[in-house]
């Protein structure tokens, strides 16, 4: 089967990117756009859009009926899901191959089974993947679990099956508090997930995020795109990822890789996935659970292998057999991504929607800006406030970094508040430039007074023509003090007038 038309069930900077590969395949495009998103970049790109319904996600990027009908009527032969709304849902991959479509992703099957952790559990028991200890099942008994967690040790975690990114979680740290927060546990899960079904792990404190990306395709061939580290979190979201981590060794590296093939073929993955893994450290592994879509995170992979993920998505969908063998990869160089947000670091991030008044992008080398927007475009308050992804590739992870803090430096935005200085923080920092970070990064180091505001952009331009004058004419130096034969000290350092303003 050879897709001629697809459509892309998403928005913002995931359905362009998407639309993108189409394009270059020769695949018509279909956008799908809510009230809020009628200028939207991705409907403007689409050769053909369609409105879904007002603003709320409810009512318009989750309408899987209205989506499904779309496609009948525009002949579209398949259906990209991007990340979030409808990407993990295995009831809407279900209905779309009912509706005789092609559901860009894996099987429903297999959305099934890795939505629920104590399934993903019990289907690779049977291979030798590395797990923390804990209960294979969920709690009914709670003596009899009070009797395993005194055996595995405190402080031990409370899961919920159906939870993910965090949510419904528990650190129980000594018996006398395991009823409260197994109350709370339930009932949390139940509340948010309608399941209230929960599990218990040891608790591996001071973790690192490790995640592997496969490849399947619907013959059985599994490949690994090895690993991204995403270690740099704020409350469970995801700030800076890399590819390669800084701390795995080639042998390591190798180990989880056959591991996250074991834990894709074992529930018969095809399409691409990513299989979380917690390292301590000692460098121990640990299988956590698996995303079933693609990622936020996914182009630094891209970067490191040269592969375009979507592509080959598009490839597996349509039957093809994978033409990338695991010999023919390999790490090229090194990829870092920051996620930019309209939210104020200085201000406990809060979401900072608004108008981007100045919006221009870093551009050069090694420089990779996923976004959504343009200048003069409003952010709507009814999704996630990401307005971009910031990705720099160098031949080295210092190259990267650095190239990173250039690319940071050369964003302008103003209208909104966003967590670029944040980023900044990140790169500049010590224990982020050597390697020795976990997923308590952020909480350990991070407090608004550490921020260098981004410049303010009135201010910088102002700056550097007044340079570019005294310096008669010489190109501004952005950051460096320059002497001019009088020994004038002219500087286009950047301006802290917008933290002053903020303390
Ligand atoms: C853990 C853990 C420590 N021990 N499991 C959080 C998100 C979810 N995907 C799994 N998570 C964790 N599971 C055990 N047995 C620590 C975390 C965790 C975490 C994991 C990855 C990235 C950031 C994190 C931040 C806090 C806790």
């Amino acid at each position: 089967m050879t897709i001629e038309k697809l459509l892309v069930a998403n928005r913002g900077e995931i359905a362009l990117r998407i639309m993108r590969t189409a394009r270059e395949m020769g695949i018509q495009t279909v956008a799908i756009y809510s009230e809020a998103d009628r200028n939207a970049l991705h409907v403007r790109y689409a050769d053909e859009a369609v409105y879904v319904g007002p603003a709320p996600s409810s009512e318009s990027y989750l309408r899987a009926d209205i989506i499904i009908d779309v496609c009948k009527q525009l002949n579209v032969d398949a259906i990209h899901p991007g990340y979030g709304f409808l990407s993990e849902n295995a009831n809407f991959a279900r209905l779309v191959r009912e509706a005789g479509l092609l559901f860009i992703g894996p099987s429903p099957e297999s959305i099934e089974v890795m939505g629920s952790k104590l399934a993903a559990k019990a289907a690779v028991a049977t291979y030798n993947i590395p797990m923390v200890p804990g209960t294979p099942s969920a709690i009914t008994d709670r003596s009899e679990a009070k009797i395993i967690s005194a055996k595995i040790g405190y402080p031990i975690l409370i899961k919920a099956s159906a939870g993910g990114g965090g949510k419904g979680m528990r650190v129980v740290e000594s018996e006398a508090d395991f009823d409260e927060q197994m109350d709370r546990a339930v009932s949390e899960a139940q509340s948010a997930f309608g399941d209230g079904s929960v599990f218990i792990e040891k608790y591996v404190t001071s973790p690192r995020h490790v995640e592997i990306q496969v490849l399947g395709d619907q013959h059985g061939n599994i490949i690994h795109l090895f690993e991204r580290e995403c270690s740099v979190q704020r409350r469970h979201q995801k700030v800076v990822e890399e590819a390669p981590s800084a701390i795995l060794t080639p042998e390591i590296r190798d180990a989880m890789g056959r591991a996250a093939v074991d834990v894709a073929r074992a529930c018969g993955y095809y399409g691409a996935g990513t299989v979380e893994f917690i390292v301590n450290d000692k460098l121990d592994f640990y299988f956590l659970e698996m995303n079933t879509r693609l990622q936020v995170e996914h182009p630094v992979t891209e970067q490191i292998t040269g592969v375009d993920l979507v592509k080959q998505m598009i490839y597996i969908a349509e039957g093809k057999p994978l033409a990338i063998r695991q010999e023919d990869l390999e790490i090229k160089g090194h990829a870092v991504e920051v996620r930019v947000y309209a939210e104020d670091p200085a201000n406990n991030f809060l979401p900072d929607v608004g108008t981007l008044d100045t919006y221009v992008r870093p551009q050069g080398n090694g420089v990779r800006v996923d976004d959504g927007f343009e200048q003069g475009m409003a952010i709507p308050i009814y999704y996630d406030p990401m307005i971009a992804k910031l990705i720099t590739y160098g031949d080295s992870r210092e190259e990267a970094i650095q190239k990173m803090i250039r690319a940071i430096d050369e964003y302008q935005i103003s209208g909104v508040q966003t967590t670029l200085p944040f980023c900044r923080f990140v790169m500049e920092h010590d224990a982020f430039r050597s390697g020795q970070f976990d997923t308590g990064f952020v909480s350990k180091y991070f407090t608004p007074d550490k921020l260098t505001p981004a410049p303010d952009v009135a201010e910088s331009e102002l700056a550097a023509v007044l340079a570019a004058y005294l310096l008669n004419n010489t190109r501004p130096n952005a950051g460096r003090t320059q002497q001019n034969g009088e020994n004038i000290q002219v500087t286009t350092q950047k301006s802290n007038w917008k933290a002053n303003r903020l303390r």
